[in-house]
């Protein structure tokens, strides 16, 4: 014998009219008692419409948009064996009121108001009070689901319920973009840039950002919120350097990759890496050991039309001059024809941004993590020097190092950047 019973709106306090917003049952599901199978909304207050009865949906009877008054019928369900439709008034519609903002305050004849848990923690936000909340419209249930997935729908904007109402897919949506932007300034609480409409001022054009630069964007915001960090500048003689460079690159036959002042600076790294091993390690992720890395891959910021990419050099402490030469040459060539593999720029052990090649005399490098340091590089340039006795006539060459402060304190940092100034300007240091 089927046992077909039915879902109507309970006792709701002589209030005629009611709107539907919300519908969350179709034929097939199976619904429990007391759960929710619709959100009513009135001019003053959103409710949510419990089941009286456990079993299968067998019809629907209203649709969002419709109006409905008490005991109209919502559903009929095959109940479950031995189920009785609980009479009314059910035990407990869950109500929120739109405003004003506190919930306890609202005292709806025959309406029981539903406490709610209190909310955890938002998904990457400061939480703020949930009478704060409430100006978001959104139905309790959807409230509650918002709340177990920690995502608090004062954030959500705009929903696309009727009159901008948040729905549970708003819910999941939000949760969706957050998880594929991953961390954002204002997704920390940090108040966003506003967006300006600039065509008082003038005519515009809008060009999309190339995929590298919104990945390198992201990944810079994530570290620049993340790490405490801090550029020490220095300055290392390269007279000598330069002029067996010149004296390398001379011999050279023609076609032949040319050495730059790059391959001396890699070299001067490592060695100051193996003094330092601090330098050549990675914060575990619960900030509580250092990786120390055992080898030595340098990745080299590289300039391409697309945007900045980071080819690895591998095992560099193996590698002679000509042989980094060749590689970088033939990684910086491959990163511009968007040709680089993934596996071309992992593994890091720190990174080089030489900006050497255009100009500068300084700059803040971000550190590429989980690196713990980068070195920055501007261009080398004659400057008088005075030795003691007199004004001498020599190359520098500025030096920029980030480090991440958790992991490297300012005197090693100094005594890091001492060190491969030494290696520089002295590269017999670098046979040591
Ligand atoms: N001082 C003076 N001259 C320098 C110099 C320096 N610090 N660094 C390079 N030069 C010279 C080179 O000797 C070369 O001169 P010649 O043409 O006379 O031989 C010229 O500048 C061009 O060098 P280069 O840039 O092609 O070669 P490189 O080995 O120094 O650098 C690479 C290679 C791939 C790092 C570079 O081409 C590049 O892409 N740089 C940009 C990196 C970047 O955008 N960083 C910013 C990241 S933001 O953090």
């Amino acid at each position: 014998m089927t046992n077909l019973l039915e879902i109507r709106v309970p006792d709701v306090g002589n209030v005629a009219e009611i709107d539907v917003v919300e519908v969350l049952i179709q034929p097939g599901d199976i619904v429990a008692l007391e759960q929710t199978v619709a959100t009513l909304e009135t001019d003053k207050a959103s409710m949510d419409l419990p089941s009286s009865v456990s079993g299968t949906i067998q019809q629907v009877h209203i649709k969002p948009g419709d109006k409905v008054s008490e005991g109209t019928l919502i559903a009929t369900v095959l109940a479950n064996e031995g189920e009785k439709s609980i009479p009314e008034p059910i035990s407990t519609v869950a109500i929120v009121v739109e405003t004003p903002a506190i919930q306890q305050d609202t005292k709806p004849a025959k309406l029981s108001v539903q406490s709610e848990p209190p909310p955890k923690q938002a998904l990457a936000t400061p939480q703020p009070s949930d009478s704060k909340a409430i100006k978001a419209h959104a139905s309790p249930s959807v409230r509650l689901f918002a709340r177990e997935l920690g995502v608090n729908v004062s954030k959500i904007n705009m929903g696309s319920g009727r009159k901008g109402r948040i729905l549970k897919d708003d819910v999941k949506n939000f949760v969706k973009q957050a998880l594929t932007e991953g961390i954002t300034a204002s997704s920390t609480g940090i108040p966003s840039i506003p967006a300006v409409d600039f065509s008082p001022f003038g005519d515009t054009e809008i060009l999309k950002l190339s995929k590298i630069k919104r990945l390198t964007g992201q990944n810079l915001t994530r570290v620049w919120l993340n790490l405490p960090l801090v550029t020490y500048h220095e300055e290392a003689d390269i007279t000598e350097m330069e002029a067996f460079r010149n004296t390398l690159n001379g011999e050279k036959e023609k076609g032949e990759i040319k050495i730059t002042g790059l391959m001396f600076i890699i070299k001067a790294l490592v060695a100051a890496m193996q003094k330092f091993p601090n330098f050549n390690a990675s914060l575990s992720a619960d900030g509580e050991s250092l990786i120390l890395k055992k080898y030595f891959n340098i990745g080299i910021a590289v300039d391409t039309p697309n945007g900045l990419v980071v080819p690895v050099l591998r095992n560099v402490n193996n590698k002679n001059i000509n042989e980094l030469a060749i590689e970088l040459a033939e990684k910086s060539e491959k990163a511009r024809l968007g040709k680089l593999l993934p596996n071309d720029m992992q593994g890091g052990c720190m990174t080089i941004s030489s900006l050497g090649g255009i100009g500068g005399t300084a700059f803040t490098p971000i550190v590429n993590a989980p690196e713990v340091a980068i070195l920055g590089v501007t261009r080398a340039k004659m400057q008088p020097v005075w030795n003691g006795k007199e004004f001498l006539p020599r190359l520098m060459l500025p030096l920029d190092l980030t480090y991440d402060h958790r992991v490297i304190d300012g005197a090693e940092g100094a005594r890091f950047m001492a060190t491969v100034k030494q290696n520089l300007s002295d590269i017999r240091r670098l046979l040591l």
